[in-house]
């Protein structure tokens, strides 16, 4: 007799559910809102290094990371050790990690912004400069959390937008550098490496120390201090999202094999006890199949326990009544990745207007796009899909406006603007337009 497995705890819903909208609101909801403490435990800590530089980031990071750095020389990883740690990789992780960064940087080349200028009839000449920022730092987080890959998803597409000089900072608990993390980082074109983290190591990339310069911009994941003092920094620099759990969302038509979907689910509950993962279908014995699957597959997993919680905590099985309801449910859930695991999912694009990455058909798994298939993997999560789009190229660019009056241009454009200034009362506005009116 064999055992039968634990069952996952994992929420059936149907959208016919009396209480539907009300449970999927709560499985939804989602704040990462820091409480009071944590905001002054970072006040302080910005404020030290803000005034002391590399004495106070060196002692928060001795204190933070258990390290007993003496300054930050101790700090700092040169572009020669990158390289080492680049060549220093199994063959196999080398080459993989290659291919990955020349899939990501070709799909991010495609989103360079052109300048543009079109010229007015009477000579006027209007028109927008795209401009790279000229220095970015790009957060990694250390331990469990050190994705190489975003590393490359990161560092990418700001040194194809032309960033001058790309800074990164990962904190190393106890000392433990990670190779691949140096290696990813030596791959993506990052210029210099400081291994500091949390909310000093923000401090520094926003206010600049004797060691670390200060950059334009900050990206890049964190923990609630990161991202409580990335917040705090803004307005100072440039950030890009805070970044909520990862979430997944799969809609089946019932054709794609019950431990594909499993596994799938699985892919994102796996990054923490917060991700979410989501089914939808309405085919009610392919839901059961699914369900048997992640019952049966989750004693194979390695992260077993992390998979159970995140599952109980946030997943569902959702049964809804066809297709067009199940377009409504993403538009409403916006997710940070859609799989259409459908027959025809162009068919199916037309209708989806809020997703961060759209993953076509049953081979499409999402973690071929967490790696390598090109576009990024820093999506919009928590429903900011609605507003927000993947990282990319253009975050790490900025546009100024060019006008070039002619004479002719100048006067014309010189009675309409003395006409709104008089009616604003700026008197000098409207002479200085008028001075370039022709009689
Ligand atoms: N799925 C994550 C990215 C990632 N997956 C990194 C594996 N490594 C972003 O939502
Ligand atoms: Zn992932």
């Amino acid at each position: 007799m064999t055992d039968s497995p634990v069952s996952s705890g994992i929420a059936r819903l149907t959208t016919r559910d009396a209480d539907f909208d009300t449970r999927l609101s709560t499985l939804l909801a989602w704040e990462g809102v820091s409480d009071a403490q944590v905001q002054q435990r970072v006040d302080e800590i910005l404020q030290a290094v803000r005034t002391r530089g590399d004495a106070a980031l060196v002692e928060a990071s001795n204190r933070f990371d258990r390290l007993s750095a003496t300054g930050m020389e101790e700090l700092t990883v040169t572009a020669p050790r990158l390289r080492q740690a680049f060549d220093g990789l199994p063959a196999e992780q080398r080459e993989a990690l290659a291919s990955a960064a020349e899939r990501i940087r070709l799909y991010h080349e495609r989103q360079r912004p052109e300048s543009w200028h079109y010229t007015e009839a009477d000579g006027t000449v209007l028109g927008q400069q795209v401009t790279a920022l000229d220095r970015a730092g790009i957060y990694v987080p250390g331990g469990k959390a050190a994705y190489p890959s975003s590393v490359l998803m990161n560092a990418i597409p700001a040194h194809v937008a032309g960033v001058r000089e790309i800074i990164m900072v990962v904190p190393t608990p106890d000392g433990v550098l990670n190779e691949l993390v140096l290696a990813a980082a030596h791959l993506a074109g990052v210029d210099r490496v400081f291994t500091v983290g949390g909310a000093q190591a923000v401090a520094a990339l926003a206010y600049g120390t004797e060691t670390v310069p200060r950059v334009d911009k900050i990206v890049g994941p964190g923990n609630i201090y990161v991202a409580t003092a990335k917040r705090a920094v803004f307005g100072q620099v440039g950030i890009d999202m805070i970044a909520g759990p990862s979430e997944i969302l799969v809609v089946s038509d019932g054709g794609t094999d019950p431990e594909w979907l499993a596994m799938d689910l699985f892919s994102q509950a796996e990054h923490d006890e917060d991700a979410q993962a989501i089914l939808v279908s309405w085919d009610a014995e392919h839901l059961d199949a699914v369900e048997a699957a992640i019952d049966r597959l989750l004693p194979t997993l390695e992260r077993e326990g992390i998979v159970r919680e995140s599952l109980a905590r946030r997943g569902a099985l959702i049964q809804c009544a066809g297709r067009e309801e199940a377009a409504a449910l993403i538009n409403r859930i916006a997710p940070e990745h859609l799989e259409l695991s459908v027959a025809n999912p162009e068919g199916w694009l037309p209708e989806i207007r809020h997703a961060g990455a759209i993953f076509m058909g049953r081979y499409t798994a999402e973690a071929l796009g967490d790696y390598c298939a090109g576009p990024n993997h820093v999506l919009p999560t928590s429903g900011t899909a609605r507003f927000s789009s993947p990282l990319g190229v253009y975050d790490f660019q900025k546009r100024s406006s060019i006008i070039h009056c002619s004479p002719e241009g100048a006067s014309e454009l010189g009675k309409v603007a003395s006409t709104l200034a008089r009616g604003e009362s700026l008197t000098a506005h409207a002479r200085s337009a008028e001075y370039r009116i022709k009689e």
